[in-house]
């Protein structure tokens, strides 16, 4: 692939050893996940109604960073400089209306010079299922006019891609964007590994768009852990008081928006070529600046972990997702087990009733005197027996089977244990699924395949998700230039190998 997104996918033959560093390793294990979810729970998902699309089209494209902030907090400037390049617009009233995604491109001819070397505008963006925005579609023209790709040559995107947003507002409404700003950030956040949400000294936390989305958006579409605070522009602050003045100020706002008691990490940071050139120091900060640390380098290597969050991520959605995927299928085999028991007992019933129809009719035209010989009552008996039968297998079986239904819609609850409130929780996210198929269930999917479905989610859910978290607590020792030889045979990828080869391993 042209812009170099295409995870590495190792094969590896049994053992064998090979040199990797821990930035492949996180590629592979990526690649082996997707994998893993393309063919054991995808195909699974759809069918049952779980999922509509392929349940890795949101997580299968590089890991995303989401860069929320005020307006002229300092967004797209911060960005240029990791790029190594002024690749976004800058300036000091509300400069840019735009979402852009920055991911990395290979220019056409080999040059050391850093810069946008495709640009995409928002329909292809939306459209092309190859990047994880077609659910944004929903957000209209509006917004997608105002989104947009770049590829740059910057190796600072070798493994993600950042996302550049317009500057939160005080005054603007909806109506205004044209578009649903908070939906938009938080469909973006859904799906972003990192979010970094920016503040100044100016207006640190006072901006109402901001005050909604820490209230409001993030906490419902994504994870507290996900998200960075950064304090920019700090070399504007006139000293060390007005800068604790500030960080003060942001704190409690911070507090007003998050609801949380503890101050969250804040990392301080400014630009230091914006700085000097609005100061005119040459070579060095000026004041109180040169007793405080910049934290722009290590806010940079932060994101750069962005790939390992991204493999966090979706070792909590493998768990999540398979999990779920097997509370449904146990779910639809418990019911179908029940309604199998069910349509025993009532043939069964049925066989009994349609022999005591057969013998009462036989009796009755005996005991009414009617002259009939034994060969012609058996035959009568033999009859009645078999119109009773043909009744109700054309009329009352499928009408007992209907009631069934209604009888188990009426209590789903009951159809697995929740003995947990992770079980509770589960039930919560699939009960509606389950119903659904119970309604259109016409009992053609046999029984057995099911089962073999279910036995499959579950390894992913017991085996995968353990083998995943090996691999993550491993990655977690290493260091980032750490070279190390992995075996194929090692327990982490061999196991999860082995599965992907052999599915009912
Ligand atoms: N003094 C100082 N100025 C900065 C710093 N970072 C950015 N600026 C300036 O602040 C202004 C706004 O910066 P941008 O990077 O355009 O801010 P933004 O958050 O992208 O703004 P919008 O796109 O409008 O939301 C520009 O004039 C920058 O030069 C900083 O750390 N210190
Ligand atoms: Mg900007």
């Amino acid at each position: 692939m042209a812009d170099g997104t295409e995870p590495t996918r190792l094969l590896f033959v049994s053992g064998e050893t090979i040199t990797m560093y821990r930035e492949n390793y996180i590629k592979s294990l990526h690649a082996e996940l997707i994998a893993l979810v393309e063919q054991y729970l995808s195909p699974i998902a759809i069918k049952y109604g779980y999922s509509q699309a392929p349940l890795e089209a949101n997580i299968k494209w590089r890991p995303l960073v989401l860069i929320l902030g005020n307006y002229s907090s300092g967004k797209s400037t911060l960005i240029n400089e990791y790029l190594g390049e002024k690749i976004q617009a800058t300036g000091q009233a509300p400069t840019d209306d735009s979402f852009t995604v920055i991911t990395y491109g290979d220019p056409d001819s080999p040059t050391e010079k850093i810069q946008v070397v495709d640009e995409r505008d928002g329909k292809f963006l939306l459209n092309d299922p190859e990047y994880p925005f077609t659910a944004l579609k929903r957000h209209g023209e509006r917004f997608a006019s105002h989104f947009r790709l770049k590829k740059v040559n910057s190796p600072f995107l070798t493994n993600l891609a950042v996302i550049d947003t317009p500057g939160m507002l005080d005054s603007i409404t909806e109506r205004d964007r044209g578009y649903n700003y908070q939906e938009v950030i938080g469909d973006l956040a859904h799906i972003s590994d990192m979010v970094l949400v920016m503040f100044d000294p100016h207006k640190a936390g006072t901006v109402r768009e901001a005050y909604t989305s820490l209230r409001d958006t993030l906490p419902s579409k994504t994870f507290e852990d996900r998200v960075r605070f950064v304090l920019n522009r700090i070399d504007e602050c006139t000293s060390m008081i007005d800068l604790l003045k500030v960080y003060g100020t942001l704190c409690w706002n911070l507090s007003q928006m998050t609801g949380r008691k503890d101050i969250p990490p804040i990392r301080l940071t400014y630009s230091l070529n914006v700085h000097r050139k609005e100061e005119g120091v040459e070579g060095g900060e000026s004041s109180y600046l040169q007793y405080l640390d910049n934290q722009r380098e290590q806010l940079k290597e932060e994101i750069l972990e962005a790939p390992r969050h991204r493999l966090d991520h979706l070792a909590t959605f493998v768990e999540t997702h398979s999990g779920r995927l097997s509370h449904l299928l146990e779910a639809l085999i418990s019911y179908r087990k029940r309604l199998k028991g069910f349509s025993v007992k009532s043939f069964a019933l049925a066989v009994l009733a349609s022999l005591i129809a057969g013998g009462v009719g036989a009796t009755g035209v005996l005991l009414a005197g009617i002259g009939l010989d034994p060969y012609s009552l058996a035959i009568l008996a033999v009859t009645l027996f078999t119109l009773s039968m043909v009744l109700f297998q054309t009329v009352i079986s499928s009408q007992l089977k209907n009631w069934f239904r209604n009888k188990s819609l009426l209590s789903l609850d009951q159809l697995t244990p929740l003995t947990s409130q992770t079980r509770s929780d589960s039930w919560d996210a699939i009960k509606k699924i389950v119903a659904a198929f119970i309604q259109r269930d016409e009992g053609t999917l046999p029984l057995k395949q099911m089962a073999r479905e279910f036995k499959d989610v579950q390894f992913v859910f017991n085996e995968g998700s353990r083998d995943i978290r090996e691999a993550l607590n491993e990655i977690s020792t290493l260091r980032k230039d750490q070279s190390f030889e992995v075996s194929s045979d090692a327990p982490v990828l061999s196991r999860i190998l082995r599965f992907d080869t052999n599915g009912d391993a």
